[in-house]
């Protein structure tokens, strides 16, 4: 018998920085409008996907950078979201930045959550990998300072029970990382969902810069079929604020195929019904944990940050 959850892949366009909340909430609402009448059960936004990218500025003023976090989840601005998933029973990934107070100080996160179809909190996740840098550094046409906006996530990356399957959270960069899938995959998850904001120029590299489409999709698809899972992968895209964004929000079996495809740079929803039972030929034959991994040998994995060369 299969386990369908029908999930819509809700992919922005571009937010400019003038724009407030309340107006972004609007275009969140409608996706959640639209994927209600394709029978969506849960719908996934990108990263950071209540203001433009803040990151790609570098700001001194700690009063200006807190405007673009939210200090309660929901919040005043934010209850229409959780009023939405309610009135249509329609689930909801979202990434926000999270101010809180937490061990007697302020702390900032780059955080997501997944709602349910009632419209409670049932999982939340801050993100680890933050790429970039944490200095000015005039040289870039715009800059990452996700390093000095916020802190790395202290939460792991939990899998929790909800849409009638094991679900699991990372944010953007974290994609990239055969170790965030992995930590998830060994709690045996069946639907990742990420949400992104990826320049297509990474000054440091501009060489990748063509492969950036090809490098998203790419280890998005490889997770998605050596952990025998789900991924929906959500894209902030288009021109914003000057800076592209790379589109291409998917989402993919555990066969690492992709079975739906955002086409366009703006607001959008890709649907696809997702049987969470199709990871379990993946994870029982080629890659069955508890048959063929080898653990033993995988220590320097975590006693090692960096390579060392020997000499
Ligand atoms: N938001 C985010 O994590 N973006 C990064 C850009 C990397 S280049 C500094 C990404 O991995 O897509």
């Amino acid at each position: 018998m299969a386990r369908i959850v029908t999930v819509g892949a809700a992919q922005l366009g571009p937010i400019a920085r003038s724009e407030g909340r309340a107006e972004v909430v609007e275009r969140l609402v409608a996706l959640m409008r639209q994927a209600r009448t394709h029978g969506c059960d849960l719908v996934v936004f990108p990263e950071l996907a209540l203001t433009t990218f803040f990151p790609r500025w570098f700001m001194e003023d700690q009063a200006e950078i807190d405007t673009f976090f939210e200090r309660a989840m929901p919040g005043p601005e934010t209850q229409p979201l959780f009023d939405a998933a309610r009135e249509l029973g329609v689930g909801f990934y979202i990434g926000y930045a999270e101010l809180t107070e937490q061990d007697g100080r302020t702390r900032h996160f780059n955080t997501s959550i997944l709602v349910d179809k009632q419209g409670e909190i049932v999982g939340k996740y801050r993100k680890i990998h933050l790429p970039g840098h944490a200095e000015h550094e005039p040289y870039r046409p715009f800059q990452h300072l996700e390093k000095r906006y916020f802190e790395t996530g202290d939460m792991g990356w939990p899998v929790v029970r909800a849409f009638g399957g094991l679900m699991g959270m990372c944010i953007c960069n974290d994609r990239r990382w055969p170790e965030t899938y992995r930590v998830m995959g060994l709690q045996g998850v069946e639907m990742v969902m990420v949400g992104y904001n990826t320049p297509r120029h990474n000054p440091p590299s501009p060489e990748h810069d063509s492969l950036s489409d090809f490098h998203n999709h790419l280890v998005m698809q490889s997770a998605a079929y050596q952990n025998g899972t789900w991924v929906i992968g959500v894209a902030k895209a288009g021109v914003e604020e000057g800076c592209e964004l790379i589109g291409g929000s998917v989402i993919i079996a555990p066969s690492g195929e992709i079975v739906a495809k955002c086409v366009t740079m703006g607001d959008e929803l890709a649907v696809a019904r997702c049987d969470l039972d199709m990871g379990i030929s993946y994870k029982n034959t080629i890659f069955n944990f508890a048959a063929h991994r080898e653990p033993q040998h995988y220590g320097m994995i975590v006693e090692r940050k960096g390579a060392i060369i020997e000499k």
